[in-house]
């Protein structure tokens, strides 16, 4: 191989590399950080359900799954499905450990790595796509710790489309109350967010951390 030959192959090789690598570590910026979920860094407990990237080119095939891909209207054309989907209604039978967990950091852990310049308080907000009542909960945790503050978010309006909410679901309300869902940064520098099934079949497009509760000025697509 000549030179010149050489000097092309790596070219492409090193493009290629740099168009497949996603950012491993983000970066907050004035109190605000929008993350694409298709973005972690790693995920654990995955033996049982699993987070499954879909993109336009592909949809994974492992059944049951009863909806189909929602990635033309997702933010970055892709998203996370945590699958298979065994409970799609309130009549299929409900299995703790399996498709559902009211307990987070059990089941499907997604981690993401996060410089934060801003310590302090932060709201939660996740864009997701829920069919039914039971594919719309997830928990949030902040460097390994699930605190009562990231547990249960909860989507109730705007089925059946893609949609930010940041509400925590109580026995007293299940559609959730808002201001309920946050992470305390204790310093600034490197954190991991971590995000862990609570029904199966959830639909993970995006997640924000922001200081300011309302989001609606700081995103096109809310
Ligand atoms: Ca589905
Ligand atoms: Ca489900
Ligand atoms: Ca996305």
């Amino acid at each position: 191989m000549n030179i010149k030959i050489l000097f092309i192959a790596l070219s492409f090789i090193s493009l290629k590399k740099c168009n497949s690598q996603k950012a491993d570590v983000f970066e907050e910026t004035n109190g605000f950080i929008v993350v694409e979920a298709e973005d972690f860094h790693s995920q654990e407990l995955d033996e049982i359900r699993k987070w499954y990237r879909v993109d336009e080119n592909n949809t994974p095939n492992i059944q049951p799954d009863i909806d189909g891909s929602h990635a033309a209207s997702a933010s970055g054309k892709a998203y996370l499905e945590i699958l298979p989907d065994t409970r799609t209604n309130h009549d299929e039978t409900l299995v703790r450990g399996e498709n559902f967990s009211n307990k987070p950091g059990k089941l499907g852990v997604l981690n993401y790595k996060v410089k934060f310049n801003n310590p302090g308080k932060y709201y939660v907000w996740v864009r997701c796509y829920a069919t039914g009542t039971e594919d719309n909960g997830i928990h949030v945790g902040l460097n390994g710790e699930w605190p009562e503050s990231g547990r249960r978010l909860q989507w109730c309006k705007s089925q059946n489309t893609w949609a930010w909410d940041s509400k925590q679901r109580t026995k007293e309300e299940h559609c959730g109350i808002p201001k309920q869902i946050f992470l305390e940064i204790p310093e600034a520098g490197l954190h991991t967010i971590s995000f862990s099934m609570r029904e199966d079949g959830f639909e993970f497009d995006q997640w924000i951390m922001s200081k300011e509760y309302d989001i609606s000025d700081s995103i096109q697509n809310f």
